[in-house]
């Protein structure tokens, strides 16, 4: 416990945690299944080209998206680059400017331009009303991100979407597991990523899901190199494959997904009651009806209330040996490709400024224990305290 000032070790004290507690560190939730497969796979001499571990992969993930296709992928950058062209968008894309620079990267790559609009400062979604100001005659497309598990008002962007007459396309690359209560708009397609950091990881992997089955053949088609069932070339392609030793770990990690989505939860849960009492320090909301994976716990840092920045607690919870992450700082819209300059931004971006500056994730997932959650929120309660 951090009683004094001096006990927090951004003052020399001792370091609350003896080894690195990070953001991030992967899930394996079941080493000795991903072995058994993934041996299984190299006796088989079947190691990618949509093999079995991946077909496998892909129906256990189909119930978790509810979609009716799902093509796993090689990664969510370009699972979002496949989705986007199956789903026709062209020229400008209105996305938000907070979130992580491969919803960015991933568009301007294949030569759509990203214009940005600003999100709810609730939730941290792309917001209709902003969006619906960014329409222009170029607008080619909307991708909704669904940051930190928040799914995005889906209605109403659908909303903007029809009215403009461009496809809504969703990066749920943070949120497998998280499911509307209600039937809701799901978009053309969406794409999730099961990056090693993520809830449920295939190493590197993405998966594209869609309603549609004209999207479907077109994202199976183009995510092997434009290939179709009797191996002609059809159309435009890529190698967006994910293969059997991902899938693998895919498979031992989904069988595991729902006591995962337990922990995440209980670990969320722990760190609302343990920042309860702190002043200026909260926790983003998550939105009602939905359901949620807790994937990143994501503090807002009010530095009149708390007495200290963001940048400032991140220092401190670093030299307590506690890694996090400002997810998502700085906005795209600040970095070299997308400034201003290059590319036109024709709506107020207030409210992703303002939480670009204050918001922090912290420790969760199952390396992480209820103790060290404790503990942490002591760390930060004792910084807000001495500040
Ligand atoms: N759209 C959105 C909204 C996304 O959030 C992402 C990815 C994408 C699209 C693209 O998806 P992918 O193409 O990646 O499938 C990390 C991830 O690399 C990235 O996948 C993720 N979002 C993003 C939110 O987080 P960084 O640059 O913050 O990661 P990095 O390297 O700092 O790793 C985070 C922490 O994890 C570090 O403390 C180290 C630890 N770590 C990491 C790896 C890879 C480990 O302990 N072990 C590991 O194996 O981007």
């Amino acid at each position: 416990t951090k009683r004094t000032r001096s006990d927090l070790a951004y003052y020399g004290g001792t370091p609350g945690f003896a080894e690195d507690i990070r953001v991030g560190t992967p899930n394996v939730p079941a080493k000795d299944r991903y072995l058994e497969l993934v041996g299984e796979a190299i006796d088989r001499r079947w190691l990618s080209n949509l093999g079995p571990l991946v077909r496998r992969f892909e129906a256990l993930a189909a119930e978790r998206t509810l979609r009716a296709h799902n093509t796993a992928t090689n990664n969510a950058t370009t699972a979002l680059q496949v989705a986007v062209k199956a789903c026709g968008v062209t020229g400008e894309v209105i996305m938000p400017s907070f979130t992580f620079v491969a919803s960015a990267h991933a568009m301007d790559w294949i030569g759509l331009t990203p214009v940005f609009a600003d999100v709810d400062p609730e939730t941290g979604t792309l917001d209709p009303r902003s969006v619906a100001k960014a329409v222009s005659p170029r607008t080619g497309g909307i991708l909704g991100v669904h940051i930190w598990g928040n799914l995005c008002d889906t209605a109403g962007l659908d909303d903007v979407a029809r009215e403009a007459g461009v496809p809504l396309v969703f990066d749920s690359a943070q949120a497998f597991g998280c499911l509307p209560l209600r039937p809701a708009p799901a978009g053309a397609a969406e794409v999730f990523s099961f990056h090693a950091t993520k809830i449920l990881n295939c190493f590197e992997g993405g998966l594209v899901a869609t309603d549609s089955a004209e999207v479907h053949a077109r994202v199976r088609s183009m995510h092997n190199f434009g290939f179709d069932e009797t191996m002609d070339v059809v159309g435009p392609g890529t190698n967006a494959k994910m293969n059997e030793s991902s899938a693998a770990m895919g498979i031992a990690s989904v069988e595991h997904l729902d006591d995962m989505l337990k922990v995440y939860r209980a670990l969320y849960t722990r760190y609302r009651t343990g920042l309860a009492d702190v002043p200026g320090v909260s926790l983003m909301a998550a939105p009602q009806g939905q359901t949620h994976n807790h994937q990143y716990v994501v503090v807002r840092v009010d530095p009149e209330a708390a007495g200290l920045d963001r940048d400032r607690l991140m220092a401190v919870l670093d030299a307590e040996n506690v890694r996090t992450k400002k997810y998502f700082s700085p906005g795209c819209h600040t970095m070299p490709p997308y400034r201003r300059e290059t590319v036109h931004t024709p709506v107020d971006l207030s409210v992703t400024e303002t939480l670009t500056e204050r918001v922090l994730a912290l420790p969760t997932g199952l390396s992480v224990t209820p103790d060290d959650v404790d503990r942490i929120c002591d760390v930060i309660a004792a910084a807000v305290r001495y500040a």
